[in-house]
């Protein structure tokens, strides 16, 4: 709580591309709150260094998912848009929450398993390290909701761990966050791999859509998703699980139930299913796009948004930093 506003707190990192599934169980939430909270969104620069970055390629893609924000709706003249690097009290207070978390607690994390087997030669200290630093990210600002997707929950719950710790020893300094999760489009599939979810890092490109594939692509991906061979289209994600999410896109997409969506297929097969979700993927996008062409050509607007919101998150992440700061009994600078 910031004043009289409840605060919304959330970032995606700036690996890959910004896909469906962020989209979908993220951003999409996001749009939805910036009316009634004081919203914060984060371009998340310093958690992606945790897998190595060729620095040319990651510092275009990090300002084209800036301008990807601004596409989808995100205003700034009601959220704080910003990159976390620009916020130097995010990593000061990673060192701070760091003193108060244990190896045990992020060694158990699902993610950080996961990626150390797939960077297995690069299982550095930041990867470890990496729900402190979102942990920082939430509590700087006092958050109370934080929008995610399933996939978060868990890291979500450390930093409600980490922040309670530290109230309880030196008198309440942070709000406890909640998760926001939807309840539709919280966890979307890969379309190669429906068991898994979608994945921004995937290296198989059908398994994802990206929110600036062009139409022809977005068709020919779903034209491609796995689904099974029964022909049947009803909702059962354990025996179904490509129908299923075919199913929660085009519902989550078009703002109904997938009761709703399934009633339209009645006596229809796959090819209709794959078809009506490629057209409405592609007309929500289509906006999302046009704005995205016009935006990351201009860089000084761009530049201009986030250096105003650095400065207002800097602002507002200052305050917590030095309340810390006191608390642990550092003399004051
Ligand atoms: N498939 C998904 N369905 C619903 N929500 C999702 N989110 C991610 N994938 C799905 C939510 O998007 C936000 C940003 O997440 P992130 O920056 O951690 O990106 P990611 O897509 O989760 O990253 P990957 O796929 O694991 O790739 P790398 O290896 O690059 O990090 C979060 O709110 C997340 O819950």
């Amino acid at each position: 709580m910031l004043g009289d506003k409840k605060v919304v707190y959330s970032a995606v990192q700036p690996t890959g591309c910004i896909t469906l599934g962020n989209f979908l169980g993220a951003i999409n939430n996001w749009l939805k709150m910036t009316d009634d909270f004081l919203s914060i969104f984060a371009i998340a620069d310093l958690h992606a260094l945790t897998v190595r970055q060729n620095p040319a390629e990651y510092r275009q893609r990090a300002m084209s998912f800036f301008a990807q924000y601004l596409a989808c709706g995100l205003d700034p003249s009601k959220s704080i848009l910003y990159f976390q690097s620009h916020v130097p009290q995010h990593a000061e207070l990673t060192w701070i929450l760091n003193c108060f978390t244990y190896v045990g607690e992020t060694g158990r994390m699902t993610q950080f398993k996961d990626k150390s087997a797939k960077h297995a030669d690069n299982i550095n200290m930041g990867l470890m390290d990496y729900p402190v630093l979102m942990a920082s990210d939430i509590l700087l600002y006092q958050a109370d909701y934080v929008p995610v997707g399933v996939d978060q929950k868990q890291h979500l719950e450390l930093t409600r761990d980490i922040a309670i710790r530290f109230n309880n020893l030196y008198s309440p300094t942070f709000t406890v966050p909640e998760p926001y999760i939807a309840k539709q489009g919280a966890k979307i599939f890969s379309l190669q791999q429906p068991g898994q979810k979608m994945s921004k890092s995937d290296p198989d490109p059908n398994g994802y859509i990206n929110l600036i594939d062009p139409p022809d692509v977005i068709a020919r991906k779903f034209k491609r998703a796995v689904t099974d061979c029964d022909g049947k289209i009803i909702f059962d994600e354990e025996n179904k699980p490509g129908v299923s999410n075919l199913l929660t896109i085009l519902a989550t997409v078009t703002d109904r139930t997938v009761d709703s969506v399934i009633s339209d297929f009645e006596g229809k097969g796959y090819a209709e299913l794959k078809q009506a979700v490629a057209d409405a993927v592609i007309e929500k996008l289509r906006p999302i796009q046009e704005n995205y062409n016009r935006l990351v050509k201009d860089k000084a607007y761009l530049t201009e948004v986030y250096k105003d919101g650095a400065q207002k998150a800097a602002k507002i992440a200052s305050r917590t930093l030095s309340k810390v700061y006191r608390k642990v009994g550092l003399v004051e600078g």
